[in-house]
């Protein structure tokens, strides 16, 4: 479970909060996964696609031994559990779980880009990444003065509020 990987959470349908903590819940059941920290929960404006509801956004980390690929096919997985369907790119969805930074890698395939291409512009990726990865983003942040479109909606938590376990 040696590699470091960040990934973004996003919901605007339903129970947008439900969906995020289930979804951070799903993934750290993985055997070969294990949530290391998670965001505050915000409430962001629709970037792309403007005519739909208000999303929730969060970034959490993971350390995991699951390579990229493998590691996208469980996200992939998680959001069709979760009720995702795909339509409109960029449309509403309950739950979207986006691969931010998986250890220092780049990788540019069809299927994955890591980075994730469009994660310095977001500020809806960027304020809860900088939460738990301060260092990596501090410069991309104040660069830019708006964090409109941003609000804190739960502050940030210990990991084991998420993924509270049955004993
Ligand atoms: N995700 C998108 C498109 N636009 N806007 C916000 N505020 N939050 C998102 O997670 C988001 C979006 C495509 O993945
Ligand atoms: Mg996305
Ligand atoms: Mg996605």
């Amino acid at each position: 479970m040696n590699n470091i990987v960040y990934v973004a959470l996003g919901s605007n349908m339903g129970d947008r909060e439900a969906y995020l903590r289930s979804a951070v819940s799903f993934i750290h059941q993985h055997p070969h996964v294990k949530v290391d920290a998670v965001s505050s929960i915000y409430e962001t404006d629709p970037v792309g696609y403007d005519d739909q509801d208000l999303f929730l956004n969060m970034v959490i980390s993971l350390s995991t031994s699951l390579d990229p690929f493998e590691l996208l096919q469980f996200l992939l997985k998680t959001e069709a559990k979760l009720d995702r369907e795909r339509t409109i790119r960029w449309g509403p969805r309950t739950v979207d779980l986006d691969i931010l930074l998986y250890n220092e890698e780049n990788i540019e395939t069809e299927q994955l880009i890591i980075p994730h291409p469009r994660m310095h512009e977001r500020l809806f990726v960027l304020i809860p990444l900088k939460e738990i990865k301060p260092d990596l983003t501090e410069g991309l942040i104040n660069k830019r003065t708006d964090q409109e479109g941003v609000r804190i909606w739960r502050q940030r938590t210990e990991v084991d509020e998420f993924v509270h376990t049955e004993s």
